[in-house]
């Protein structure tokens, strides 16, 4: 077994800055990002301290309810590759090799292209957006993240009027990850191609003005905040233009429970649980989970006429 275990490991290697010295960009964030958050005037102060990634943009894509603190945000993860409990990827996931990291964008587009860390971090200005983020097992997170829409990188490769959808797929490697078929690897997942293009749909670099943690899916992941969790496929390795809708790991493992489009649905169930109350992690009491998350007015358009229990 490669995977080391939480007893082999010191406390100081999960939170040792030297996992974070190749990512030279964002260490000056690393600190005064968080102390700003928790003073609530985030933005001007990571704006003046993103040096060459340029000005971090005010997004107008904010919740204004209490962060869940950072600590909670890393070390309560789903990122099966490193272990299926929730503290397993804050321990295991710093085997990853994140820099040097190359994204391939490919299929239905006029310029396929290969982008390294240092391209993605400049196809668009960084913004920081506080999202919730509500797992189909019942618990959410508010989290500040760092990132860019995705639309930016897809208008990059020029998609072809024949693209409807895009597939994700994140990164596999054996050497460093849990082999166990847990799931089909490498983790795939897909969106619609309107849905990959609306302003919400983020490509997150960070959170709480550092550079993401390996856990949370470093160095890019997606962030589709009207969708249940898992649609935020982390450490993102390919994505590739189709015309057909592609296939996803969680709809392959189960696809009574686990369907292509899963905007959270408080009416919808999954067949084992209720999906109509969610427990904010840090809460006592659950709360009622909201039709897209709470971004209905937002994304509800793009389902007009769809059946949304049979396309949960
Ligand atoms: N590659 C990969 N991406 C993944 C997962 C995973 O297991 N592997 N888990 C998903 C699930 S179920 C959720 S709820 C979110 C959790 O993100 P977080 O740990 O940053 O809160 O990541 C999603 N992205
Ligand atoms: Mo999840």
């Amino acid at each position: 077994m490669l995977i080391k275990h939480a007893a082999d490991i010191r406390p100081s290697e999960i939170t040792s800055p030297e996992l974070y010295a190749d990512r030279r960009r964002f260490l000056r964030l690393a600190g005064a990002g968080t102390a700003a958050l928790a003073l609530g005037g985030p933005t001007e102060l990571l704006a003046a301290q993103a040096g060459d990634l340029g000005p971090l943009v005010k997004s107008p894509f904010r919740v204004d309810e209490p962060l869940t603190p950072r600590k909670d945000v890393t070390r309560y993860n789903n990122f099966y590759e490193f272990g299926t409990d929730k503290g397993d990827p804050a321990i295991n996931a710093h085997r990853m090799k994140t820099d040097p990291w190359t994204i391939k964008v490919e299929g239905l587009v006029g310029k396929p292209r290969t982008f390294d860390l240092d391209q993605i971090y400049k196809l668009a200005p960084l913004e920081e957006r506080i999202y919730r983020l509500r797992c189909v097992e019942a618990w959410s997170m508010v989290i500040p993240w760092v990132g860019f829409p995705l639309s930016a990188l897809l208008k990059a490769v020029e998609p072809l009027g024949s693209a409807r959808y895009v597939e994700f797929v994140t990164l596999f490697d054996p050497k460093v990850m849990d082999t166990r078929p847990v799931l089909d690897w490498p983790y795939k997942e897909g969106l619609r191609l309107d849905e990959a293009m609306h302003p919400l749909t983020l490509m997150a670099v960070g959170l709480y003005g550092e550079v993401l943690p390996n856990q949370n899916g470093a160095p890019v992941r997606l962030v589709v905040p009207w969708k249940y969790g898992f649609k935020s496929a982390k450490s993102i390795v390919t994505i590739r233009l189709t015309d057909k809708q592609p296939n996803t790991s969680w709809n392959d493992a189960g696809p009574e429970e686990y369907g292509f489009y899963s905007n959270v649905n408080p009416d919808v169930d999954h067949p084992r649980w209720s999906q109509a109350k969610e427990r904010r992690i840090g809460d006592f009491l659950k709360r009622k989970t909201l039709p897209f998350n709470g971004y209905a007015d937002q994304v509800a358009s793009m389902y007009a006429g769809m059946d949304l229990r049979k396309n949960f």
